[in-house]
């Protein structure tokens, strides 16, 4: 069948000269969110994409089972602020989860904070959470609709009483409350012009650091730190272990390198009540420099100087010069440092990851020298807790097959015995007729992939097996084993098999993998993914038809440059939130962070590799009878991470190049989410609608059948 889609406007008159060439850009009207001609597009491309979603003949049966399958309860790990432990529960179906506080491990638990009595349909969520360090109050940011912009009010803790401060205009924000409990640093831009609700497309420049007192309004918080020479610069505030420094971490973007300022608390001659005198300790983006703890003045950084998997060095403010530093913990041969925190006063927890599965170990501070480790499966470490004064641990592990085990351990016995606190169990269902394997796949450059496969054991693999693969490729990010209960329903009622290819631009191998996949080598990433696709059919798992890819973010990027340079190697692609436009999208939002990975359209080196692969401005029929593959994209009208106009502008080209082409007989869609973002803190109500339409959608267009 083919399908017909609405004529868009396109305006031939807009065309921008990039270095002497010349791009057009006709749909540059979708860059208004507000104008009533958006409103409308969105509108028509809704009432294609909505019946045809909801015409799928196993839509109830779908909804049903990964409504019932969701409905376990959820549990993170606890954390002890003041005299109080804190953890977050969802009793299953709930929006959004509940904070809750005990007196002890044993006792009974109140409700502390509960987003869901926010708003009515979940939209309100919790993004950010700060106690001050005896406990006493409560820092917490608030997001409307799924926007990064948040509002943080306070609470008096473990009461729950609510205090009258509220801090608006803040997003991308620390909060780092001194150690008096009388104030906390945050970030805030200045008020924009028109709205700022989520729904706007203002570029987010000139971030500045405050602070807030307690009890005082907002128009009186002092502003601590600026830079307005350099608009783009963001800064990440933490008060050390001892409460005596403020050490700030400036970026320029999403690259991990940052300079490196401290100041002493304790000296300051007129206290916090106006810009802070900065020691520069590392004025250049070099290297990235995390803070991880202190002991007087020697402090410990994790970072990537000449170490790309990361190791851990002291330096002596007292005498930070270069030359002194030193190493504290060495890189690793092959595992990459991912993170590390101090506990019980002398010790380091490490969490490495070794071809994309996690292991954790115990470290003396002193030494750097490791002391145990703490045995793990094959997974990931999805939540931790545990502070330098305290002597006990939490940390949860989950995988593709364990929805949560949380473990507990005490770090002041020399024996290091964890104990599985509490093991998240869904209901009637066994895990266990499903495994997971994981590859290692050559790229067209000949680079081994890792590459984890999910399926149901025994499964006779013909060639015809309906495959889901996923990958994201950018930002030094990690994709490692989440467990997911659609996939699940994917697995078990539609014969599906599930791939996470871990292709370049990730962390997976550290800063080499990530470098491998950016800038000039962004090519790397869809090579990869198309190399996981061909060793999937190579292998007699599937057939280009039965291939679905996904992709969000970065990853819809990742899977509409693929399906445009290999309309013939995909049956089915789902694109969530994706960057489209490389060559305006640094004009939006806080885009502009996004340079240090893919470059910039303004300089002409840079111009050139986007204009070969930016999916907006490759879209063209397929060569011979090949047609695109049946194409949903998704967004939302709160995305102010990747504003929607990304995903508008290509889903009216696309529709364009293919309506007057016959053998298009693939259905090229979208669905726009109303009060809905890039995805943080979806309620549970949307997020299964949403999985619904996915699965709706590859159910028709890859032609699945449903056995119960
Ligand atoms: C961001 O854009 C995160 C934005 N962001 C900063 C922060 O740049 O949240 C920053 C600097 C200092 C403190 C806090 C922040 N990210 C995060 C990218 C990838 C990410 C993103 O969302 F690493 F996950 N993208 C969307 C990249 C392309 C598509």
């Amino acid at each position: 069948m083919k399908f017909s889609y609405p004529e868009s406007r396109r305006d031939d008159s807009v065309i921008d000269e990039y270095h002497g060439t010349k791009v057009s850009d006709p749909y540059k009207w979708l860059e208004d969110p507000d104008s009533e001609e958006t409103k409308g597009f969105v509108d028509q491309q809704n009432d294609i994409s909505r019946p045809l979603l909801d015409q799928c003949p196993v839509k109830e049966k779908l909804k049903n089972r990964i409504t019932e399958m969701w409905d376990y309860p959820k549990y993170s790990c606890p954390y002890k602020r003041g005299d109080h432990y804190y953890y977050y529960f969802n009793t299953g179906l709930q929006n959004q989860s509940v904070l809750y506080v005990q007196d002890s491990l044993e006792s009974e638990p109140r409700v502390f904070l509960d987003p869901n009595k926010l708003s009515e349909d979940g939209t309100i969520s919790l993004r950010n959470t700060a106690f001050t360090e005896n406990g006493e109050y409560f820092a917490y940011g608030l997001s409307k609709s799924g926007s990064d912009w948040v509002t943080i009010q306070f609470k008096k803790a473990p009461s729950g009483e609510d205090l009258p401060d509220v801090l608006e205009n803040v997003k991308f924000t620390s909060l780092a409350w001194t150690h008096d409990n009388k104030g906390l640093f945050y970030n805030q831009y200045l008020k924009q012009d028109g709205k700022s609700d989520g729904t706007e497309t203002t570029s987010n420049v000139n971030q500045k650091l405050f602070y807030h007192r307690l009890g005082e309004d907002q128009s009186k918080d002092v502003l601590v730190a600026e830079f307005p020479d350099n608009p783009k610069w963001m800064m990440g505030a933490e008060v050390s272990d001892c409460g005596d420094y403020l050490v700030l971490a400036i970026s320029e973007g999403c690259d991990p390198v940052n300079r490196l300022y401290y100041t002493n608390l304790k000296t300051l001659p007129d206290g916090i009540n106006g810009l802070l005198p900065f020691v520069k300790v590392v004025d250049n983006f070099d290297a990235e420099y995390e803070y991880i703890t202190n002991e007087g003045t020697v402090f410990t950084f994790k970072t990537n100087l000449k170490a790309p998997r990361y190791k851990l060095i002291n330096i002596d403010l007292a005498d930070y010069d270069m030359e002194k530093w030193t190493t504290l913990v060495p890189e690793d041969e092959k595992s990459v440092l991912q993170w590390a925190s101090c506990v019980n006063t002398n010790k380091l927890i490490l969490c490495y990851l070794e071809d994309v599965k996690n292991r954790l170990y115990i470290h003396d501070l002193a030494t750097g020298q490791r002391n145990a480790t703490l045995p793990l499966d094959v997974g990931t470490v999805a939540g931790y807790s545990g502070k330098k004064k305290q002597h006990e641990i939490f940390y949860q592990f989950v995988s593709f097959l364990t929805p949560g085990v949380i473990y507990h351990c005490d770090i002041s016995t020399s024996t290091y015995t964890p104990k599985v606190f509490r093991e998240i169990k869904i209901k009637n269902f066994d895990l266990s007729q499903f495994e997971t394997k994981q590859v290692f796949y050559p790229s067209k450059d000949g680079t081994k992939i890792p590459m984890f496969i999910v399926l149901k054991k025994g499964v006779k693999l013909d060639g015809n097996n309906p495959v889901m693969l996923y990958g994201y490729g950018g930002f030094n990010i990690a994709i490692t084993p989440s467990f997911s209960v659609s996939r699940l329903v994917y697995l078990q009622h539609l014969g599906g098999v599930y791939a996470v290819a871990n292709i370049r631009g990730g962390g997976e191998y550290g800063e080499t993998w990530h470098k491998g996949g950016m800038l000039a080598n962004k090519q790397n990433v869809f090579d990869d993914f198309q190399s996981a696709a061909e060793y999937l059919i190579k292998s007699n798992y599937t057939c280009a038809k039965r291939i679905t890819i996904n992709g969000g973010s970065n990853g819809g990027l990742l899977v509409a440059a693929c399906a445009n340079q290999r309309p013939d190697l995909f049956g089915c692609v789902i694109n969530q939130v994706g960057v489209m436009d490389m060559l305006k999208f640094h004009k939006f939002t806080i885009g502009h962070a996004w340079t240090t990975d893919f470059g910039c359209a303004d300089k002409p080196e840079e111009f050139k590799y986007l204009i070969k692969y930016s999916p907006l401005h490759n879209i063209k029929v397929p060569e011979g009878d090949s047609q695109y593959p049946a194409t949903l994209l998704l967004t939302g009208d709160h995305d102010d991470r990747v504003v929607p106009l990304h995903s508008l502008k290509y889903i009216a080209e696309l529709q364009h190049v293919m309506a007057g082409c016959e053998k298009q007989t693939n259905p090229l869609v979208i669905r726009v989410d109303t009060k809905s973002g890039h995805g943080a803190g979806k309620p549970t109500a949307k997020v299964i609608e949403e999985l619904t339409d996915v699965y709706c959608f590859i159910f028709q267009y890859i032609g699945l059948q449903w056995t119960d």
